[in-house]
């Protein structure tokens, strides 16, 4: 016979309760019986006490005239009187002798009682129970008083076999209130039993297997009791797929004989190059940000392309990240020296937050980075603003970062440091003055305009003198290294090695190399939670293509103007009004610069007076989404779309571009992308647009939405493929590779 072992530990389980049970019921319930006994007893006996006392005092009075004086008929007369079946009365005289009794008690006297004597002795009365004649008796004895020694003594008898209680009626009284209560609770604790546990634990071993066999369903309960175990094994489960995942992906590649990129080839290559020195990274921008939402803290990543494109290196090779601290409750969420593990329930680096002051934070983020360089390396002719307070600032929070970057690679030697962005230009040189053996890389993730724009700013040498610091300087693409190495050659002195792109001063070269950065390559798409029909749905019942596009709220991106070719696009193709919905996911962003809150205010009015002049009833051409999505709530608008917009006036990359093209379904999707973005040197097979030709632009929608599918299918094809191909691990790999091979050759003798 076949053993059920989930079966035999239930039954013994409810065994053991309903034997906790009904041992718990009998202990409870003998203990009740007990004091129930003593109190009853105690009861009855003061009631005895009361009734013979009141008889006693009333009798003592009347009887101890008469026994004086009168003949003893009539002390007999009187307590016949008072006499009954179960009160006798008797009195004795001075020697104990009995005188006369009542008839009922007077056969069961014994000859002498020695609580007669006592009271006799005493002068005080005496009480208590005896066995006479074999019957429980309350005796109450009261000393009659004369003008001497006392007379006798007038003594009551109380019944007092009731004071005995019987245990048989005990017994069966109590076994059947056992039975009850010991019933009554088994069946509610079978119950609870079931449906607290017994039902989820059949359902969780139910959904286990389902997991096991790769099926992703959500767990069947919540709570906190289950609901943590299922979150716990979800999270083991989701472990467990990516190891799969990832080893079916490398077993897929040796088949190919290819040598991609992968989260685990990356960690392999760090631990093998690295020799576990540990990674520190630098940005402005923190990977996660602790908000209060009410009285609770949330946190959550926010929408940046170098969060974006940093974290899952971090993920995979763990590390020191250096950021400023800038959610409202970032204080809260740090520990004593300010870091945080992140992701928070299973931390695989740690985030080390500094705090600026609002000063320093106007100066050198809103003011120097944002409105000097970040205007100057883009060509969107917004002009950049230099202040000689904001370059101060700039100064200042560079020192201030290079501080916390020194005071954390105490210990390492020959650490490797990567610091991101145009925030920190000048830390590449703080960090080298002091620690020359560390191995500096800078990647810049905007562009590097020509010589004659960058020529404007006032600063241009300090600037690049500090970005020199660094041994190896990364750009996006080709085009941004020579416009780099231009600006190093009119700018300031120094050789530049164009055979091996590299800036020499003194003994000191910097290498300047194109990385073009990426994103990590997508998994299985899983349940996105909505399909693309209840999308369409939702977007209005006759609607049946989607447009999607995503951007944080800046004037780089093209955003009005993508608007303007929507609205073109429908007065020159009116067939696909109310077909079509363009879905706009827009994150404000920088909203102290008066530049971003003008831009944020346009947006909110062209979109309401494009949709105003073509809405219907139950169709607008553009829904406007401003806020801060998640990964979660964006990827179903990438993975069901007809066609993504990236319309940047000027982009480092734009990893948008990137992100659509490796979630949109398989033949599905046209990229329609600028040509003024790094993306578009490797995305050939998009739709390549100029942003400020609104017609063109139009055009392009239409050739999106009519593209033969089989055109559709090949050029999106071709997109992945690079997209999976050149993707953020190899991005990060051939970073480190470039690192490590310059530093192998002039580690320590570094001088700036
Ligand atoms: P960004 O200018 O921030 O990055 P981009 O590369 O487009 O621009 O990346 C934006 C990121 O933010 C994407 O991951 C996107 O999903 C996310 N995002 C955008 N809108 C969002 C929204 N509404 N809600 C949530 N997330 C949103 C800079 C340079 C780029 C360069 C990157 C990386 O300007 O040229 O590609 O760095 O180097």
């Amino acid at each position: 016979m076949v053993k059920c072992p989930r079966g035999i530990s239930q039954v013994k389980l409810v065994l053991r309760l309903l034997g906790a049970i009904w041992v718990s019921s009998l202990v409870i319930i003998a203990g009740f019986a007990l004091v129930q006994i003593y109190a009853e007893r105690d009861q009855i006996l003061t009631d005895l006490e009361r009734r013979a006392w009141l008889t006693g005092e009333v009798l003592k009075e009347a009887v101890e005239p008469a026994i004086q004086r009168g003949p003893p008929a009539r002390v007999e007369r009187i307590i016949k009187k008072f006499g009954s079946p179960r009160r006798g009365i008797a009195i004795y005289d001075q020697f104990a002798g009995l005188v006369v009794a009542t008839p009922d008690v007077a056969p069961r006297l014994p000859p002498s009682l020695p609580m007669i004597s006592k009271a006799l002795t005493t002068g005080e009365a005496q009480k208590g129970i005896e066995t006479l004649a074999g019957q429980k008796t309350y005796l109450y004895a009261v000393p009659l008083q004369g003008e001497g020694p006392p007379l006798g003594a007038l003594v009551i008898f109380l019944d007092a076999s009731h004071i005995e209680i019987n245990p048989s009626d005990l017994l069966q009284q109590n076994t059947v209130r056992l039975l009850i209560l010991a019933s009554v609770v088994s069946l509610l604790t079978l119950l609870v039993v079931k449906w607290s546990i017994t039902h989820p634990m059949t359902r969780m071993a139910e959904w286990a297997r389902q997991v096991r066999a790769g099926k992703a369903t959500p767990p069947p309960v919540s709570g906190r009791f289950f609901g943590s175990l299922a979150s716990e094994f979800s999270e083991l489960a989701k472990s467990l797929d990516d190891a799969k995942a990832a080893a079916e992906r490398e077993a897929l590649l040796r088949l190919e004989g290819e040598a991609l990129w992968t989260e685990e080839r990356l960690k392999q290559f760090v631990r093998s190059q690295l020799n576990d020195t540990p990674l520190f990274v630098v940005s402005n921008r923190e990977p996660l940000i602790h908000q209060w939402r009410g009285n609770k803290i949330e946190a959550s990543a926010p929408a940046s392309g170098l969060v974006t494109a940093i974290e899952p290196i971090m993920r995979a090779c763990g590390g020191l990240w250096i950021a400023q601290g800038s959610g409202d409750a970032d204080q809260e969420t740090v520990n004593a020296h300010d870091k945080v593990g992140v992701p928070p329930e299973q931390p695989a680096y740690t985030l080390r937050r500094v705090w600026l002051t609002k000063e320093e934070e106007d100066g050198y983020y809103y003011g120097f980075a944002n409105e000097g360089i970040w205007p100057l390396c883009h060509i969107a002719h917004t002009r950049p603003v230099f202040r000689a307070s904001d370059w101060a600032a700039y100064q200042r929070v560079n020192e201030k970062f290079a501080e916390a970057l020194l005071e954390e690679m105490r210990d390492t030697e020959r650490p490797y440091v990567l610091i991101q962005d145009y925030h920190f230009a000048l830390l590449p040189r703080l960090i080298k003055e002091t620690r020359p053996d560390a191995r500096i890389a800078l990647f810049w993730h905007i562009p590097w305009p020509n010589p004659e724009a960058f020529g404007i700013c006032p600063w241009q040498q300090e600037i690049l003198l500090g970005m020199l610091g660094a041994d190896l300087i990364g750009f996006h693409i080709q085009f941004h290294c020579n416009n780099f190495l231009e600006t190093v050659e009119r700018a300031i002195e120094a050789r530049v090695d164009r055979e091996r792109f590299g800036v020499v001063r003194g003994r000191h070269t910097t290498y300047v190399k194109p990385l073009p950065i990426s994103v990590a390559p997508e998994g299985d798409p899983g349940d996105l939670g909505i399909s693309r029909e209840e999308l369409l749905r939702e977007l209005g019942g006759s609607v049946a293509l989607l447009g999607v596009g995503v951007d944080r709220i800046d004037y780089t991106k093209g955003i009005l103007e993508r608007f303007r070719a929507i609205e073109r696009f429908f007065e020159r193709y009116p067939e696909y009004r109310q077909r079509l919905v363009f879905v706009e996911l827009a994150a404000p962003s920088r909203s102290h610069i008066k530049r971003y809150q003008d831009l944020d205010e346009e947006a909110d009015r062209v979109v309401e007076e494009i949709n105003w002049k073509l809405q219907t009833k139950r169709w607008k051409p553009i829904v406007y989404l401003r806020g801060q999505h998640s990964h979660k709530e964006i990827r179903p608008y990438y993975r069901h779309a007809d066609f993504c917009m990236v319309t940047s006036i000027h982009d480092g990359m734009n990893l948008v571009a990137k992100e659509y093209v490796s979630a949109v379904e398989e033949d599905r999707g046209v990229l329609i992308l600028s040509r003024f973005t790094g993306a578009a040197r490797e995305l050939v097979d998009a739709l390549q647009v100029n942003p400020y030709h609104i017609d063109e632009m139009a055009e392009a929608m239409r050739l999106a939405v009519e593209m033969p599918p089989d055109e559709r299918a090949l050029r999106m094809r071709r997109m992945k493929q690079i997209v999976r191909e050149r993707n953020i691990y190899r991005w990060a790999g051939l970073l480190l590779e470039e690192l490590t091979r310059v530093s192998v050759d002039r580690a320590g003798v570094a001088e700036v």
